[in-house]
């Protein structure tokens, strides 16, 4: 008892002050002596400031601005830079998304054309295969176009069996373009117009002589031109052109290496 009434006087010759001593109680009462403790020890750690002191006497002035929570204006603020943030977020993430989209439209635009393009120059350097030399026997009945000429179709023919006429299976190949469905199409001998590749957006055709001229003369092509447009399956709207669908267009020259072969 007496170390706290002797703390309690330390306070109150420190403070100079006679509230101090009637906030802390009379000397005497344990309980107070107490808390005179906890607010000399807090004192002497800044002896020269008063208003620590009082405000360690009104601890549930304290108590009240630590609970005292967030205003509504606060919490709309807190409210609005959160739906902000997610939105920042969902954005950036909405743009990956278009473009991983886009990025694997062109990628499949792309190979679809040169799936398409390395089929048809195969099968255009067969073209007048003739084993049997049909078309350099001195009879015209037997003869045949190893590529007969047409504007928007490719007409090939070749004797992959050897057997002198090409009527068999897959000896009469002809590639067309189905505008109505965007799609290139390939009709094997007697069968019907299969697709070949869709999203097709046109295919061209050339044919050339001997000397690289134009030709439209059947017996006088010797090289073949076939350019394929594709584009793209989904249309972006931010791109401006084609209604939304980029294009891809693949070119190539063929010289089929029967088609020169002396009759
Ligand atoms: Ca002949
Ligand atoms: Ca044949």
């Amino acid at each position: 008892m007496a170390d706290h009434w002797g703390t309690l006087c330390s306070l109150e010759m420190a403070v100079g002050s006679h509230k101090s001593a009637q906030a802390l109680g009379a000397p005497g009462k344990i309980k107070k002596c107490r808390i005179t403790t906890e607010v000399t020890s807090k004192f002497f750690i800044s002896p020269c400031t008063p208003i620590s002191y009082t405000a360690v006497l009104r601890p549930t002035a304290v108590s009240r601005l630590d609970q005292r929570g967030m205003t509504l204006t606060e919490l709309m603020v807190a409210l609005v830079m959160g739906l902000a943030t997610v939105a920042a977020v969902y954005s950036v993430h909405l743009v990956q998304v278009k473009q991983r989209i886009l990025q694997e439209d062109v990628m499949a635009m792309q190979q679809n054309a040169r799936a398409a393009m390395d089929l048809m120059t195969r099968e255009i350097r067969m073209a007048g295969y003739d084993p049997m030399g049909v078309n350099r026997d001195g009879s015209d009945s037997n003869d045949f176009s190893g590529v007969a000429y047409h504007p928007t179709e490719l007409q090939i023919k070749s004797d992959l069996n050897g057997n002198g006429v090409v009527t068999d299976s897959n000896e009469s190949i002809v590639f067309l373009y189905d505008a109505s469905t965007l799609t290139l199409r390939r009709k094997v001998g007697r069968g019907g117009r299969q697709p070949l590749a869709d999203h097709i957006q046109s295919l061209a055709l050339q044919y050339f002589d001997q000397g690289g001229a134009p030709t439209t003369d059947s017996t006088n092509i010797r090289m073949i031109e076939v350019a394929l447009t594709a584009q793209t399956e989904h249309a972006d709207p931010q791109y401006p052109k084609n209604e939304g669908h980029r294009t891809f267009t693949l070119r190539s020259r063929v010289t089929p290496r029967n088609l020169g072969v002396l009759r």
